[in-house]
């Protein structure tokens, strides 16, 4: 049998993370692309670096020739197109950065997989979006749903969706899109709400923060768990034939319960009150004695900041094909055991952080008095 060999563009990431331990479980050659950047430490991967069959290349969405060489060196059996600038918000900030790389990068990993002859033998998958839905014409959304991007970033992934079913129809290539609504982990970018909720939540609960400043709290979401979607990766592109699919759980949540549930597992229980920019979640209980000063406290405020320009606000995905054709199944992973190991994650990250300093502060005084030298 003929060795499977993955090239993931977008290795450094969440879901690159989890799937590249996912097919090196399953016995295959990875092959991940990294940008030069200034600081070569790689988080989510770096206990995968030096272990056999993983193996990692310089190149870039937005260089043609790299992909095409890179491509040509490893001939994959199956590519992910992982890559991406992924956040909604500095997609109005970066725009065309976010075009160049979000839509012309699929098309230049198309034209590399043609340029190398590979259209019989490489399968393609395109991490496409819920963002697509955007200003949303149906709830639940399903894979007939009509897209209605609704930033710069949904817009461009729009371009990805379409390149692929126009090259799967052009040149009868086995290219497809998992449409996956939101995913969230341990690995998350600090950046994106669950995870700048989950940590805030752990550092106010170990006096390390005083408030948490957030966007909408309305906005409604279908979270679900990194680490089962990225097996919904790979199913997609073993279907006997390329197909599109939304993965989803099929649930629905706003921020604000993300929130309140979050701060619950950190000991804290909040109440909100007031509306709008006015909204603030205040501290009515908390387990942890040693927390006592925090009842009373506002923990939670709305900033302006964190509003978008056009905001998505209701996605909720119908999983129900990737359930039935690919036997997949949505709720392996609660919304709500999702944000307990998200927190119980962040706080020992935060209790570690904390002793780290500690030693560090030790250090720093002890040089100084020059008992170590
Ligand atoms: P992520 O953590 O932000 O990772 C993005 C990856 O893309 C990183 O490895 C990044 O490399 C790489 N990248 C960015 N620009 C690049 C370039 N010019 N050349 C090469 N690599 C580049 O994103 P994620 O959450 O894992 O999401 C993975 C994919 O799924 C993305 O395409 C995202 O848009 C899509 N998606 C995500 C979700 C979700 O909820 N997570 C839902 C639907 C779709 P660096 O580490 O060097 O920055
Ligand atoms: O966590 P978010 O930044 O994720 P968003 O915009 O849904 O995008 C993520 O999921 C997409 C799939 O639907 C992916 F394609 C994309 O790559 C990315 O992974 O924001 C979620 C919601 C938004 O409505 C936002 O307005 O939370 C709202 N929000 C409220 N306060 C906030 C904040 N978002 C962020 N990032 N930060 C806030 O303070």
């Amino acid at each position: 049998m003929s060795k499977n060999i993955a090239l993931i563009t977008g290795v450094t990431g969440q879901d690159g993370s989890y799937l590249s331990e996912f097919l090196l479980a399953k016995g295959y050659e990875v092959h991940g692309i990294i940008r030069r950047s200034s600081v070569d430490f790689r988080e989510r991967i770096a206990h995968l670096e030096g272990t056999p069959n993983f193996h990692l290349h310089y190149a870039d969405m937005g260089d043609s020739m790299s992909l095409v060489k890179l491509v040509g060196k490893v001939q994959p059996t199956e590519i992910y197109n992982l890559a991406a600038q992924s956040h909604v918000q500095v997609s109005f900030d970066a725009p065309e950065f976010t075009a160049d790389v979000d839509a012309v990068g699929v098309l230049r990993v198309l034209e590399a997989v043609r340029t190398n002859h590979l259209e019989k033998t490489c399968k393609i998958y395109q991490a496409s979006t819920s963002e697509l839905y955007g200003k949303v014409e149906e709830v639940p959304q399903n894979e007939k749903t009509p897209f209605h991007p609704y930033s710069p970033y949904a817009v461009a992934k729009l371009y990805g969706f379409w390149i692929i079913k126009e090259y799967r129809e052009a040149y009868n290539m086995f290219c497809c899109s998992g449409i996956l609504f939101n995913h969230e982990s341990e690995r998350r970018g600090e950046t994106f709400v669950t995870r700048k909720i989950t940590l805030a939540a752990a550092r106010i609960a170990q006096g390390k923060q005083d408030c948490l400043y957030l966007g909408n709290l309305d906005s409604l979401r279908d979270w679900g768990y990194a680490k089962d979607y990225v097996e919904c990766m790979w199913l997609i592109l073993q279907h006997n034939k390329p197909e599109d699919f939304v993965i989803a759980t099929g649930v629905q949540h706003s921020v604000r319960e993300f929130t309140d549930l979050a701060f619950k597992h950190a000991g804290i229980t909040l109440k909100f009150e007031g509306e709008g920019l006015n909204e603030n979640g205040i501290c009515v209980a908390v387990e942890n004695p040693a927390n006592q000063a925090l009842v009373g406290k506002t923990l939670v405020c709305v900033s302006e900041d964190f509003y978008r320009p056009t905001d998505v606000v209701n996605l909720w995905g119908d999983p129900t094909k990737a359930k039935n054709e690919l036997g997949w199944n949505p709720q392996t992973t609660t919304f709500e055991q999702l944000v307990e190991l998200m927190v119980r994650h962040d706080m020992a990250k935060v209790a570690a952080d904390a002793e780290a300093a500690k030693v560090r502060t030790n250090l720093a005084e002890y040089l100084e008095k020059g008992i170590v030298k």
